[in-house]
């Protein structure tokens, strides 16, 4: 579904719930990461793009009273109902009215009242698929709070404003990648983001010749639970131990100086992430260079890296990973690695764009023979960030 269908889809959903068609239209894409995992919220690089997959949400005023925000996702069994005359709290953990429910209580925080209005949204980004669809909802309702509040904010604090309702009502302490891609990406270009500086530099992914592919593996174990949390806890303990305010100021000559005043389980979350950090700045100087076989080995490097060092992916990315290596640049495949938080989810492969359909095929045969499980597999073009489509 195209950005334009979508649009006029959710248009369509609010129009028949309503009687009028709505008056503001905004859309926030999900994102794919190149290279840099787990690295965002170590002070280090990143380089992800946004994605032509979206959420969509399109909203009036009530017509009678102004002090409700009514949210109904055509994606979930129940809308949700925001009293604007008591303090925003969150829902139960695990409501998806949480993403939207935080950005609003991060307007309110700020005096910027939107006033009651009702909502209705969907979203082509796959939920739970590590391509974020949590950020583009956040994203998606910042963008419209902005356009009812008439308050445009700085990109860099709307985006901090979303990982602060993530954080705070989604229960999740992610890191800053997700929502500052889906602010601020940009049509045919990666995001370089340094963490630490807050810094973005866009760099060119425009050549016709390469294609990103994202292959789903349609399996989800745990993340949020416990996991993530305690890889951040063990980044945190190696920095401790190394005297440095983050992993970013480290470096493999004093982490394997460091080794023995470590735990072995800590040791190598830190080497993952110290490694990946360099990897992400070669990759994208290779990137700016047209260096497609460069790029693809530094993305297998980053995958065995996550997955014996960090202990972030499973058997099914593995299994895909496996299948585009076995492809290898021959038949087209430049690098594959898995993509976003890990267990589950996707991968991410730079690829021949005249093989996509040959490799499209291999993957989901293979996939499917191995683990039994039906692939989702797609192509996407560098997105832009955050639009709004009427207002
Ligand atoms: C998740 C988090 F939300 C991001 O901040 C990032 O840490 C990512 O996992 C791993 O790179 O998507």
């Amino acid at each position: 579904m195209t950005l334009q269908e979508l649009t006029a889809h959710v248009s369509q959903q609010f129009t028949k719930a309503h009687g009028r068609p709505p008056r503001w239209i905004v859309a926030a894409p999900g994102r794919v990461n190149l290279i840099g995992e787990h690295t965002d919220y170590n002070d280090g690089f990143v380089l992800p793009m946004a994605i032509e997959f979206y959420t969509v949400m399109a909203a009036d005023r009530p017509a009678g009273d102004t002090k409700q925000i009514r949210l109904y996702s055509t994606l979930a069994d129940k809308p949700a109902s925001i009293d604007l005359t008591r303090p925003v709290k969150p829902f139960p953990k695990g409501t998806w009215s949480n993403y939207p429910a935080g950005v609003i209580a991060g307007f309110l925080a700020r005096g910027l009242k939107p006033g009651g209005f009702d909502a209705t949204i969907h979203s082509t980004v796959p939920l739970g698929g590590g391509l974020s669809s949590s950020a583009a909802l956040e994203v998606a309702t910042a963008t419209l709070l902005e356009v009812i509040t008439g308050k445009k904010l700085d990109p860099v604090e709307k985006a901090l404003l979303c990982q602060k309702a993530e954080h705070e009502f989604a229960g999740m302490p992610c890191g800053i990648m997700d929502q500052f891609v889906s602010v601020m990406g940009r049509e045919n270009h990666l995001l370089l983001l340094d963490c630490r500086s807050r810094r973005t530099e866009l760099v060119p992914l425009d050549d016709p010749s390469v294609a990103v592919l994202i292959v789903n593996t349609n399996v989800k174990h745990k993340l949020t639970g416990s996991e993530y949390p305690a890889r951040r806890k063990q980044c945190e303990l190696a920095a401790k131990i190394l005297g440095v305010p983050s992993l970013r100021s480290a470096n493999p000559k004093a982490l394997e100086d460091a080794k023995d005043r470590m735990d072995e389980v800590v040791y190598r979350r830190a080497r993952h992430v110290v490694g990946e950090i360099e990897r992400t700045v070669y990759a994208a100087e290779g990137i700016r260079a047209s260096n497609w076989p460069t790029v693809g080995q530094l993305m297998y490097a980053s995958h065995y890296s996550l997955r014996d060092d960090y202990e972030v992916s499973c058997d099914e990315l593995d299994i895909v990973v496996g299948v585009a290596e076995g492809i290898g640049v021959k038949g087209g495949v430049y690098g594959c690695r898995m993509t976003g938080g890990g267990f589950g989810g996707c991968a991410v492969a730079l690829v021949k764009a005249d093989a996509v359909d040959a490799i499209s095929k291999k993957i989901a045969d293979d996939y499917k023979t191995k683990t039994g499980i039906e692939a989702t597999i797609f192509v996407s073009r560098p997105a832009a960030g955050a639009t709004v489509i009427k207002g």
